[in-house]
């Protein structure tokens, strides 16, 4: 029987899985023979060869250390300051040095040196993200004929951004050399499609470019979701009815629109505020009755153009606030902390405006996770960014363009003033497209895909879990 290895940066760590990714594809390795491999989250002073395996609360672990240069180069540098900027199409706030795309490789190939004696010929790979992009050349390199799959947790980027990354021409030979490659959305599709039908050769090229052969690479759309029963679960959890209690104390009778993002220049957050802001001009009547509550902590804090976000944040919120605040009524609060999911729960349940508005993202799970906390007897609106790749699975969101504030800010009023039956109404159709795309059915159908026996493989352990239930 196949094994399944999930290859990804970082492996889970001790506890309750932070997120229903990393929930789905530990469930993944609970019911097939496998493991996950990654980065240990260690750093030593000299390279390493040494592969430690963890028994993590069931979950077989095997992890190798980098050290701080190659670290620096391949994930503060070549991923998060080259492919999350370009992949966004945000040409502006990349920073190019030379130097990050050896530290780039150097990574991916220690990667498949320690991973490599670990296969099985039938073992089946898939392999997570940007970060991992050349690993299945480099693992062939070495050998390896086994079938491998790649899933990009971010979108695709238009060729021309892509043809702004240096060496783009290498990673499209290095994303070749997967069996199966899924993207988040159809749009994510459609771009990669456009690179692989014209191959324009770069302005910077030396040399003409040899055509990249794809034709024993499949690419499809998989939309990641969430785990929207849990998250219903969750909304009515104890811990949930203690946030929505403190909040209810805080608010009185203010209506809650709440903004949940990691800090990041990709999730148009300061656009966002302008539109509240906005709204707040625009109509004095929600003046007093109406709060926004962002969360949005920190994340990759050592890159300059996140802390230059988080300081235009502070700047914007500080502007509302001295714009609209009065003795008695604060228009914003601005959390720059993490919660945990059933908090989370709590507040998407108790919001009755979800503003979901990146400027470009993957899927965005808060999106699934905000509709799958909401009261069926009175759920909330979600505004969501049409550059999302959610809005291909949410038509019935209030979809805006986050660059066009005043049209945000019209889709808020919308939301505020939506009677019962259309929140109703949107809701239900919203909930059977989170259900139907929920993070279990994404895992398996990748799977699935890449290895069609896989499917026997969930077949029987369904029946196993069934004998062994009626025995
Ligand atoms: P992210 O950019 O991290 O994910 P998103 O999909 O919105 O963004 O959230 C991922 C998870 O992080 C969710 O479970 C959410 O609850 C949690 N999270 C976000 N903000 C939080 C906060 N302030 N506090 C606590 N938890 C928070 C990337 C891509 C997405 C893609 C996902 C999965 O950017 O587009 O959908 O991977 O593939």
């Amino acid at each position: 029987m196949s094994r399944i290895v999930i290859v990804s940066n970082r492996t889970p760590g001790k506890g309750p899985a932070a997120g229903g990714l990393a929930v789905a594809l530990r469930k993944v390795l609970s019911n097939h023979e496998g493991f996950w491999f990654g980065w240990s989250g260690k750093l030593t002073e000299t390279p390493s060869s040494k592969t430690h395996f963890e028994d993590i609360d069931g979950l077989k672990v095997a992890q190798i250390d980098l050290t701080a240069d190659d670290h620096r180069a391949y994930y503060a540098g070549f991923s998060n300051s080259i492919l999350w900027p370009s992949f966004h199409l945000r040409l502006d706030l990349a920073t190019i040095e030379g130097y990050w795309y050896e530290g780039y490789r150097r990574v991916n190939q220690q990667f498949a040196k320690a991973l490599m004696p670990l296969l099985k010929p039938d073992d089946v790979v898939w392999v997570h993200d940007y970060h991992l992009i050349p690993l299945a050349s480099e693992l062939r390199r070495l050998g390896a004929k086994n079938r491998i799959g790649f899933y990009l947790h971010i979108p695709f980027p238009t060729a021309d951004a892509l043809y702004a990354i240096p060496h783009h021409g290498d990673l499209m030979r290095d994303l070749s050399r997967y069996d199966l490659i899924g993207m988040q959305a159809n749009r994510d599709v459609a771009a990669f499609t456009d690179f692989a039908e014209h191959q324009a050769p770069s302005t910077f090229a030396t040399a003409s470019t040899e055509t990249i052969d794809f034709s024993k690479t499949e690419v499809t759309a998989f939309p990641i979701g969430s785990d929207p029963e849990a998250f219903t679960r969750l909304s009515t959890s104890p811990a949930a009815k203690k946030m929505i209690h403190r909040m209810r104390r805080a608010l009185a009778d203010q209506r809650l629109i709440l903004g949940v993002d990691r800090l990041d220049y990709s999730k148009g957050l300061p656009q966002r505020i302008e539109a509240y802001e906005k709204l707040l001009a625009n109509n004095q009547r929600f003046r007093r009755n109406v709060h926004l509550l962002q969360v949005a902590p920190p994340s990759r804090d050592s890159i300059k153009e996140y802390q230059e976000t988080s300081d235009t944040l502070d700047a914007m919120a500080g502007r509302v606030m001295g714009r609209f605040a009065e003795p008695d009524w604060a228009p914003l609060t601005y959390v720059k902390r993490a919660y945990g999911q059933p908090s989370l729960a709590g507040l998407y349940r108790l919001a009755r405006v979800g503003l979901v508005t990146p400027l470009r993202d993957g899927m965005n799970l808060v999106a699934h996770e905000y509709v799958g906390a909401q009261d069926p007897e009175d759920p909330g609106v979600l505004v969501l960014s049409r550059f999302a790749g959610a809005a291909e699975i949410f038509p019935e969101a209030l979809l805006v363009n986050p660059f066009d504030t005043d049209e945000t800010a019209e889709a808020l009023r919308m939301a505020l003033d939506m009677p019962l039956e259309e929140r109703k109404q949107r809701w239900q159709a919203l909930w059977a497209a989170a259900t139907k795309h929920n993070v279990d059915d994404w895992a398996l159908s990748f799977l699935k895909r890449l290895s069609p026996g896989i499917e026997d493989q969930a077949q029987v352990d369904k029946d196993t879990i069934y004998m062994a239930s009626v025995a």
